[in-house]
């Protein structure tokens, strides 16, 4: 378990008041070389001046979904590169496994230790209310990151920061349906599979969502299953497994995130089949992370729908304002783009930070 910011200053002071505890008895017994003299004298004033530092930092408890997909790993890190103590913040940092119960004891134990700001990125929408009225009971304000949180009364949480979900869907139902005119598809029989993600997260509800009110448009459009494989590449491969195995012709995959599509790519290959422009299955995926910016010029995705995964900055521009007692918007969304093979992808690749 963590430490409070307050057990964290007695540690530091303890560490102080012992390094001149030491340093007093090695100078009444056996002298100390004259390289070592400085460094001792160094190691306190360091000490000392995050004694009196630790009074400034901004204490926010982060409560992480887990560490999924690379888009999750690349957001984490974003995060702890901006919570730093060079930047002012003393982080405490929560992975909850994928679990909303684990993000329950987490935000309860940010509360007792009586954290500056709660962040919290919701593995799903609903179950919310009674802890956030436990933080709000407590003065503590929460900021809500990628994924949102259906709550009775919004003002439960202070600020939200994150995608376009809906959006995203939307825009990859669109690319679809202009592919598919290109190709002189526009009015055949066209067999979907979904692999979701973890229900009742908000990512899976706006990709889902945004893509079915596209699929209203088309009479053809048939969805044939959609199956929530989490997230994750090892349940994305067993679930297009499954539906390789019950559907034979399946002409377009609707993945929603990039390690979903890599299982697929690899349940599709071992399949006998193939995918992505000149294949037998086209695949729309999501997050465009690098990886799958290189699987699609390698020809094995046809689109992916951006999900900018560095909030770091972001969150923490909401805390300095509040900090400032400055206003801030209640909901924040990321501008965001898509790619397909008709890009230059090398040049895009060598650019890509995630
Ligand atoms: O698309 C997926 C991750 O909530 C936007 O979660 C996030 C999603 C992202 O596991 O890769």
């Amino acid at each position: 378990m963590q430490n409070s910011i307050i057990n964290m200053k007695k540690i530091v002071v303890g560490i102080g008041v012992l390094l001149c505890m030491l340093l007093w008895f090695s100078s009444c017994g056996t002298r100390m070389s004259e390289s070592e003299q400085p460094v001792g004298t160094d190691l306190l004033k360091e000490e000392k001046e995050l004694v009196e530092e630790g009074d400034n930092y901004i204490v926010v408890g982060i409560s992480q979904v887990g560490s999924e997909s690379d888009w999750r790993i690349a957001c984490t890190e974003s995060l702890r590169n901006t919570f730093t103590q060079e930047n002012g913040y003393y982080l405490i940092f929560e992975d909850a496994q994928q679990k909303q119960e684990n993000q329950l004891k987490a935000l309860r134990d940010f509360i007792l230790q009586e954290v500056d700001y709660i962040v919290l990125d919701p593995i799903v929408e609903t179950g919310w209310d009674a802890v956030l009225q436990e933080a709000r009971d407590a003065g503590i304000p929460v900021i809500l990151m990628d994924r949102q949180v259906k709550v009775s009364d919004e003002s439960l949480y202070t600020a939200w920061v994150g995608s376009d979900f809906r959006g995203q869907g939307v825009l990859a139902g669109s690319w679809l349906s202009d592919y598919l005119e290109e190709q002189g598809r526009g009015s055949e029989r066209i067999n979907i599979v979904t692999l979701q993600g973890t229900l009742d997260s908000t990512a899976q509800l706006g990709r889902t969502s945004g893509f079915a009110s596209v699929m209203e448009q088309h009479d053809n459009w048939v969805m044939l299953e959609r199956q929530d494989a989490d997230f994750t590449q090892t349940k994305g491969q067993e679930v297009m497994e499954e539906f390789l195995k019950t559907y034979p012709d399946i002409d377009v995959v609707v993945s929603e995130n990039d390690n979903m599509t890599f299982g697929a790519i690899e349940a599709i290959e071992a399949a006998g089949k193939t995918c992505g422009p000149d294949g037998d299955i086209i695949i729309l995926s999501f997050d465009a992370g690098r990886a799958a910016l290189q699987a699609m010029e390698e020809g094995e995705i046809n689109a992916d729908f951006e999900c900018n995964p560095n909030l770091g900055p972001l969150v923490s521009e909401i805390i300095q304002k509040l900090e400032q007692g400055e206003e801030t918007e209640k909901l924040q969304y990321i501008k965001e783009t898509y790619f397909d093979t008709t890009m230059d992808l090398e040049s895009l690749i060598e650019v890509r930070t995630y």
